[in-house]
């Protein structure tokens, strides 16, 4: 069974009174229409500043809203620890807020199963190379604060989901996956996905995404992508100096971003894949 059958599979086997679950990692809703607006945020990269101004836009109501997190929530930027804090609060706060774990989320896990917080920075491992760096020195100064809390922000960390199935037409998830192979077979490798999905997806789903940077595409560029396939790509480069993070209302198809116009927008027309 691949990935988009399975999916579809345990949704369609939900009590009709479930409004939204998680199992095994994939977060399920039967109907979108439970949902007054279906909300996805995009890489954050540490940027709590960043996530505070585009919050405050978007006006989140957690009895009506589904809000999703696509991942990349931390490294980069100089403020992981109180990113993750604030996804933890709201997601315990709110009976519809979905946290899906990015790359940089998986690298991160990778290093504390290997090294511990009370030890100096481990500069050979890969994570800490790749924007790890300034998360480890939010983390340790938060351990060094309140070690409990440190352990509950970890926890959460090893709780994130990694796909979303909202109703039969939408699919949230970091960076893509493979449609033909099982879910299982590509637990860690769908984190990574580029252009393989991107240019590949002929489903009939919207799948929202992160990971790939809309510069990516078009170095000035700063509103998210819209592909003739149905896929949406929200990373606006928010570790960027003129980049930011976006919100993706799915439904009504319009967005927020942290910089700029206040106002909500509408997504742009779709467009054929195009890699710069
Ligand atoms: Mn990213």
């Amino acid at each position: 069974m691949n990935i988009i059958e399975e999916l579809d599979k345990r949704r369609r086997r939900l009590s009709p009174k479930t409004r939204l679950t998680s199992e095994n990692g994939m977060v399920l809703a039967q109907d979108s229409n439970a949902f007054r607006r279906i909300l996805a945020i995009g890489d954050i990269h540490g940027s709590y500043s960043r996530l505070m101004r585009l919050f405050d836009r978007i006006d989140f109501c957690p009895q009506e809203d589904l809000l999703i997190f696509l991942g990349d929530i931390v490294d980069r930027g100089s403020e992981s620890a109180e990113c993750l804090r604030f996804l933890m609060d709201l997601q315990e706060e709110s009976p519809a807020v979905a946290v899906l774990t990015g790359n940089h989320e998986a690298m991160l896990m990778d290093y504390f199963e290997k090294n511990s917080i009370r030890e100096p920075m481990n500069t050979n491992h890969g994570w800490i190379t790749s924007g790890g760096a300034p998360t480890y020195e939010s983390l340790r100064a938060l351990y060094d604060v309140d070690a409990h809390l440190y352990r509950d922000v970890l926890g959460f960390l090893l709780s994130l989901d990694h796909i979303a199935a909202i109703g039969e037409e939408f699919l949230f998830t970091h960076a893509g996956f493979y449609p033909g192979a099982s879910y299982e077979k590509q637990y860690d490798s769908m984190l990574w996905l580029r252009e393989e999905f991107l240019r590949d997806y002929t489903g009939d789903k919207t799948v929202v995404v992160g990971h790939t940077p809309v510069q990516c595409f078009d170095r000035r560029r700063r509103a998210p992508l819209v592909f003739s396939n149905g896929v949406i790509d929200c990373d606006t480069g928010s570790f960027l100096p003129d980049g930011a993070i976006t919100c993706v209302d799915v439904k009504a198809r319009t967005f927020w971003q942290s910089e700029g116009e206040k106002e909500e927008r509408p997504l742009p027309p779709p467009i054929p894949i195009a890699l710069a």
